[in-house]
């Protein structure tokens, strides 16, 4: 099941959610100040352990404070036009997140809209990919069965919807 949901991500109980974070690990604005706030100190203690993650990649933590098992800090590219390999990293970000929630068992996961702020990724062409490496994912076999796009704005959630539907009528 795919479900579009408008609100503050650090709300849901789920299994996992997913961090929009930056290479550092080490918060920042946007949803990664969001979930740095809501999971506590202990979260960023934890992100320093770790000491990083390349773009496109994962790196999780538990949810300390937060309603859900595990946070999974991906990095999205930050956009320069698309010819610099951000489709190819944008992809990775989604499918290294699935494929980590199915080695984890996790039931259900939420992704923000990555790379769709600060990182400047135009939302309709992160929403396409967003939406193709999840419905791949739930045409295998095993992983999460429950994936949310949760979106801050409106017009992020109406893209989402539109681009849902128009995968349904293929
Ligand atoms: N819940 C759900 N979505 C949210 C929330 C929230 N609480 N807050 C913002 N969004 P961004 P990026 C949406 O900028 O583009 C950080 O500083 C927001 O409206 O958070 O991947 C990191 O440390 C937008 O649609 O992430 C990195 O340095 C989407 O989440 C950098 O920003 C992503 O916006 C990453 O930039």
């Amino acid at each position: 099941m795919i479900e579009v949901h408008l609100g503050d991500i650090t709300r849901l109980h789920v299994d996992v959610i997913v961090n929009a974070a930056n290479h550092r690990l080490l918060g920042g604005g946007g949803v990664d100040g969001a979930i740095h706030r809501a999971a506590g100190p202990e979260l960023l203690e934890a992100c320093r352990q770790i000491g990083g993650c390349p773009v496109g990649d994962v790196r999780a933590t538990p949810g300390f404070r937060l309603p859900v098992r595990r946070i999974y800090h991906t990095v999205g590219p930050v956009w320069r036009g698309g010819n610099l390999g951000e489709p190819e990293l944008l992809a990775s970000c989604y499918r290294q997140c699935l494929n980590l929630a199915r080695r984890e068992n996790a039931h259900s996961i939420a992704f923000p809209a990555i790379s769709c702020g600060v990182y400047d990724y135009p939302p309709e062409l992160a929403v396409e990919i967003a939406v193709e490496q999840v419905q791949v994912h739930l045409d295998r076999d095993g992983g999460p069965r429950h994936v949310i796009f949760c979106c801050f704005e409106d017009n992020m959630a109406e893209l989402y919807r539109m681009q849902l539907d128009a995968c349904v009528r293929r």
